[in-house]
């Protein structure tokens, strides 16, 4: 059988990323060079590998990969009794970590390293006031850690070495390469972990293959907001509850609980799923202005949504979405048919094209300006963002006029249910909803999917306004 190909710089965090999983798992690969510098990323050789032209990307015999976590995800299943198991499942503090790393770590720690570390290769100097704030976010992050830690975790996912340590091995190490490395040593149960994750012969081959610091150029990802409200008053009228009345309301005939709020699209992400499944559950309103210990208890970022499921307490939408499609397999349709090398990829890409994307085009039009003292929609940001939108969207429209009914092939799967709820915003925000009806394969994609009884049972429940 054909080798692995690894498409990337051996230099790049997220390519390193994918190779010290390749090595846990003690397999054979090759890198085949796409180097930034060059552009080779944007080459069309590369584009039909990736259409989004970053790397990594990853061929595994037939199977193409790209989203470096979407790789290593589908490497953990594939392999999962080659080594060390690295996905043991059902796990809910699995499933969040994994997030964490995604939604919290990476975008503090990514800016910071490209300041410190790679600007300066490529001749320029680190922006103070671009340190400050991101060292200043990571340190928050690192501090959640350090708690997590410090409470028995000898791993982020309890005892045992799993992919969520995995996955923060290189930019770990690129960070300790940097003038903020004491953002690590400060936090002894961080250090030890560090030291401990660190330590393993998979990485140590790995770090022995490639050398840091790094000349890499890349745009590092900004920081995004993580709720985006569908509508701007978020706590309209009688709906407004603590999150500690709420629980002691708490009706007992389910011991589900989804903490959010109605109009928060990551919460509306979990209940369109538990409606998929049949799933009843209570929600229990949070004033994000007013977070209880009760509720920081459970989501130690503060954010919504969070979930609790019996003795499983999670945070973060997609670790919670995953987790509920995986405990719940066979309930309802079976969302997550594994392994599956497309629907690992269109998870990934939700999370990080989609998302994104749309969030900050709904921010600019339909919530900033409502928010005090915002000013109204400063069109050439719009415009900016819609070409992104745009970008995204043609990607979609070419993947699903490819043959694909759905994100993931022929079957309706959780890559489809977790755009649902962002795509409900667009559909209320016309200039983003006209960037999805001029795309024939995208347009007749939503309506299919938003055409499902379930979504039509979750919509039902809202109290939205007219666009
Ligand atoms: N979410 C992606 C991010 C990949 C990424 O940002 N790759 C960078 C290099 S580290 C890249 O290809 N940048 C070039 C570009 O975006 O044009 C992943 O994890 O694979």
């Amino acid at each position: 059988m054909a080798p692995i190909k690894l498409y990337g710089m051996a230099l790049s965090a997220n390519v390193v990323r994918v190779a010290a999983v390749l090595n846990e798992k003690g397999l054979d690969f090759e890198i085949v060079d796409v180097d930034l510098r060059t552009g080779a990323h944007k080459h069309p050789d590369f584009i039909a590998l990736n259409p989004f032209g970053q790397i990594p990307a990853l061929q595994d015999g037939d199977e193409v990969l790209y989203e470096s976590r979407a790789i290593n995800r589908h490497i953990a299943t594939k392999y999962k009794s080659q080594g060390p198991d690295l996905v043991p499942t059902p796990s809910a503090k699995l499933e969040t970590w994994l997030e964490v790393e995604s939604h919290h770590f990476y975008p503090a720690v990514s800016p910071l390293v490209f300041q410190l570390l790679i600007k300066p290769m490529l001749g320029g100097a680190p922006d103070a006031a671009v340190v400050d704030k991101h060292a200043a976010d990571l340190a928050k992050v690192l501090d959640v850690y350090e708690a997590h830690l410090a409470k028995g975790n000898k791993y982020l996912a309890g005892d045992a070495y799993t992919l969520a340590d995995a996955n923060h091995l290189s930019y770990m190490f690129m960070l300790t390469k940097t003038s903020k490395a004491e953002l690590v040593a400060s936090r002894p149960h961080v250090k030890a972990w560090w030291d401990d994750i660190s330590a393993r012969p998979a990485w140590l081959k790995t770090v022995a293959s490639v050398s840091v610091p790094v000349s890499v150029s890349y745009a590092p990802t900004p920081l995004r907001r993580s709720v985006i409200d569908l509508e701007p008053e978020p706590y309209a009228g009688s709906r407004r509850r603590s999150a500690k009345e709420a629980m002691a309301e708490a009706t007992p005939e389910t011991s589900r609980k989804l903490y959010g709020y109605a109009l928060s699209s990551n919460s509306v992400r979990i209940a369109a799923l538990l409606n998929e499944k049949g799933l009843d559950y209570d929600l229990v309103a949070v004033d994000l202005d007013n977070k209880t210990p009760e509720f920081l208890a459970i989501s130690p970022f503060g954010q919504i949504p969070a979930f609790q499921d019996g003795d499983d307490l999670l945070f973060e939408s997609r670790a919670i979405s995953r987790h509920i499609a995986t405990k719940y397999k066979h309930l309802g349709p079976d969302l997550l048919p594994t392994p599956s090398a497309k629907l690992e990829t269109w998870l990934e890409v939700e999370s990080h094209h989609f998302y994104p994307a749309v969030a900050d085009l709904v921010y600019e039009i339909r919530v900033r300006p409502r928010l005090p003292g915002g000013a109204s929609p400063d069109p050439a940001v719009v415009d900016g963002l819609a070409r992104k939108v745009a970008d995204v969207l043609d990607v979609y429209e070419g993947h699903l006029a490819a043959g694909n009914r759905y994100l993931a092939g022929d079957v309706f799967t959780l890559a489809d249910v977790n755009h649902m709820a962002q795509l409900l915003a667009v559909s209320k925000t016309p200039r983003a909803a006209e960037l999805v009806a001029a795309r024939p394969h995208v347009q007749a994609w939503w309506e299919d999917i938003s055409a499902r009884p379930a979504w039509k049972k979750t919509v039902a429940a809202l109290s939205l306004s007219p666009p």
